[in-house]
């Protein structure tokens, strides 16, 4: 059973609104749907792909937003932050200003095949606003252009549980890059003013 509402954002169009309000942002963005969604919007090299690895996209980015000024932007997903909903906590600890965490809740593992994730019974703004954090629950593409510029605006870390539509690109490119290849575009790029 879908858990999404029926008019659930375009998980897609939010991908392009968030490098349209922030362009030189440092994305990390999920592996699979969210990873082939920024690829084929732009190949920036300010992108960086969580290519296989699962459950610490969160985590990530949080290193990254307190090593520099910059504004960090991940696109998690429901099925990766489950795997470590603690990260939230440190999260709202260190609660860096230039972090902000967009949650792609399509209620499923949907790179493997759309299986059910537990989202279904789980509020992520709560829990991320229990944890002390900053959070917006939206669930169109309208609402997430206005709470993404809030949430960036925010004077510390943000979360914003997005209900989108289950989307698999239908000809995404292959994200055949080697891990290092990532590692050190991204690292070259976010060093590059420095
Ligand atoms: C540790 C780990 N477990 C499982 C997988 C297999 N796997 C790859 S993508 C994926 C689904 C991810 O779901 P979600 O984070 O909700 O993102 P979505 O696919 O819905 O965009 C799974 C289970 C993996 N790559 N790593
Ligand atoms: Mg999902």
């Amino acid at each position: 059973m879908s858990t999404y509402p029926e008019d659930a954002a375009d998980q897609y169009r939010c991908i392009e609104l968030v490098l349209e309000t922030t362009p030189d942002a440092a994305v990390i963005s999920n592996l699979g749907t969210s990873s082939w969604s920024l690829i084929d919007i732009e190949d920036r090299e300010r992108n960086f792909y969580m290519n296989g690895a699962m459950g610490l996209t969160t985590a990530t980015a949080l290193g990254l937003a307190i090593s520099t000024d910059d504004q960090v932007t991940v696109l998690d997903g429901d099925g990766s932050l489950l795997m470590s909903l603690g990260v939230l906590s440190t999260v709202a600890e260190r609660d860096p200003s230039n972090l902000t965490i967009v949650v792609m809740n399509n209620g499923a593992f949907e790179t493997t095949g759309r299986q059910p994730t537990l989202s279904k019974n789980v509020d992520v703004g709560a829990v991320a606003a229990d944890c002390s954090l900053e959070s917006w629950s939206v669930g169109s593409t309208e609402e997430f252009a206005d709470a993404y510029a809030a949430a960036v605006e925010h004077d510390g870390a943000a979360l914003i549980d997005l209900a989108v539509e289950p989307f698999t690109p239908e000809d995404y490119p292959s994200l055949d890059y080697a891990h290092s290849h990532i590692k050190h575009r991204f690292r070259t790029a976010m060093a590059g003013d420095r």
